[in-house]
């Protein structure tokens, strides 16, 4: 086996809990969402069994009303372990919040290392009843786009493109940061956006994770997702013999929502949008640049050349920057703020592929395993340096890699 994906691995082996995968034994030691989806496409070269397994103890956690909680919690991990921990959110063994809806392609990709239709026909029910949730309890603005009600639900957390609505959000105080006891401070949120993300979380809590509440924001990069997930939903419909029409109309329309009401022609680039003040955020960060992933995008060659041209220099440096290299918050170490993380690496790199941008794929791909390997499958590496930071034997590092080299051979 490749040496590579001997270390990646044992990497998912050591953060492997028995029937899901932490991200990290030490910053995030419970089961996340978003996290899981993309561990699960690394897993299905190396056990489908242990793949299969990670989605459905994720979705065994599914709420009543369809949501699948950004966070499971271990209840075998130390309470202090992690905040907030499960007596903030009181939700029993989940978090209330929401990640992005990766998951029905991972299901998908899934079954077809090693088709199993008794999974795909278990799973396609919860997918189905998930992204429904999403269209009725949120769409906020009416516009056929699902609104995020706290950063953290956009998986981008610290992104420089939530500091203008967080103004409305006085921090909170009186709790104990458990992250800075594994993470180097300059590498992630100051207190006052930590303090941020709790009082929003608190306020969400308390009105039962019902009310859309001081932040509501509609991402292009949850919301293009979502329409490729409807794609992959139509293609599991169609795998177990039921009709996919649906899926494939509710993907258009997310498609259509997206370039209707985000998409900046001037710009050549998706911003998000405040639904509260009604107006676009226009600051350049990679989730603008997820809507590649659609495969009947109409814009795409104005955001490929929005991509390759000097804010991100796709395949001039090391793979994606979260944010705007020319602009002046750029850093390239801070969370979300500048550094280039694997997936969005790897969710680019899809979109390359289905634009035809084969080349730049093929660079994409062999710069994320090379740089996943030497730093130990870092959290985020820096784009200009190619330097690892944050947490390291990363999972979906180490998961994504092993999928970029399984496609290679
Ligand atoms: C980060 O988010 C968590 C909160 O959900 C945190 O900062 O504590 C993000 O990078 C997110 O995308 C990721 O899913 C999570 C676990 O890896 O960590």
């Amino acid at each position: 086996m490749n040496v590579t994906r001997e270390r990646a691995s044992t990497v998912l082996a050591g953060n492997w809990l028995g029937a899901s995968t932490v991200p990290s034994r030490s910053l995030y030691p419970h089961q996340w969402s978003w996290d899981s989806a993309f561990i699960a496409f690394g897993l299905r070269h190396l056990s489908p069994e242990r793949a299969r397994r990670e989605l459905l103890t994720l979705f065994s956690a599914q709420w009543a009303d369809g949501r699948v909680p950004h966070i499971v919690f271990d209840p075998d991990t130390p309470a202090e372990a992690y905040f907030p921990g499960p007596s903030f959110w009181h939700a029993g063994r989940t978090s209330g919040l929401v990640q992005p809806p990766v998951h029905a392609r991972a299901a998908l990709a899934v079954h077809e290392a090693e088709p199993d239709h008794a999974f795909l026909a278990a799973l396609y029910p919860q997918l189905v009843a998930w992204h429904d949730h999403l269209r009725t309890h949120r769409d906020a603005g009416g516009r056929g786009l699902v609104a995020i009600v706290h950063p953290w639900e956009s998986g981008m957390d610290n992104s420089p493109v939530w500091d203008r609505s967080l103004e409305r959000v006085p921090p909170a105080t009186g709790f104990v940061r458990r992250d800075l006891e594994h993470g180097a401070p300059g590498d992630r949120p100051s207190d006052d956006d930590y303090g941020r993300y709790v009082r929003l979380a608190a306020e969400y809590r308390d009105s039962g994770y019902r009310d859309i509440g001081r932040f509501a924001v509609e991402d292009p990069g949850f919301n293009a997702l979502l329409a490729d997930a409807e794609l992959a939903l139509a293609e599991i419909a169609e795998e177990l013999g039921l009709p996919s029409a649906g899926h494939r109309e509710a993907a258009a329309r997310v498609e259509k929502a997206l370039q209707e009401t985000l998409w900046d022609d001037a710009a050549g680039f998706f911003f998000a949008r405040d639904v509260h003040t009604g107006s676009l955020t226009r600051e350049y960060t990679c989730a603008g640049l997820l809507p590649l992933v659609l495969p009947g995008l109409a814009v795409a060659p104005a955001l490929l050349a929005t991509a390759t041209g000097p804010r991100f220099r796709l395949g001039r440096v090391h793979g994606v920057p979260s944010y705007d290299l020319t602009a002046p918050g750029f850093d390239p170490g801070r969370y979300w703020r500048g550094p280039s993380w694997f997936n969005v690496g790897w969710l680019v790199r899809q979109g390359l592929l289905r634009h035809g941008e084969h080349v730049l794929a093929a660079r994409l791909r062999d710069d994320l395993v090379e740089t996943a390997s030497r730093t130990g499958f870092a959290e985020y590496v820096d784009p200009l340096t190619g330097a690892g930071h944050g947490t390291r034997s990363f999972s979906w590092t180490a998961a994504l890699t092993v999928d970029l080299l399984s496609e290679r051979t």
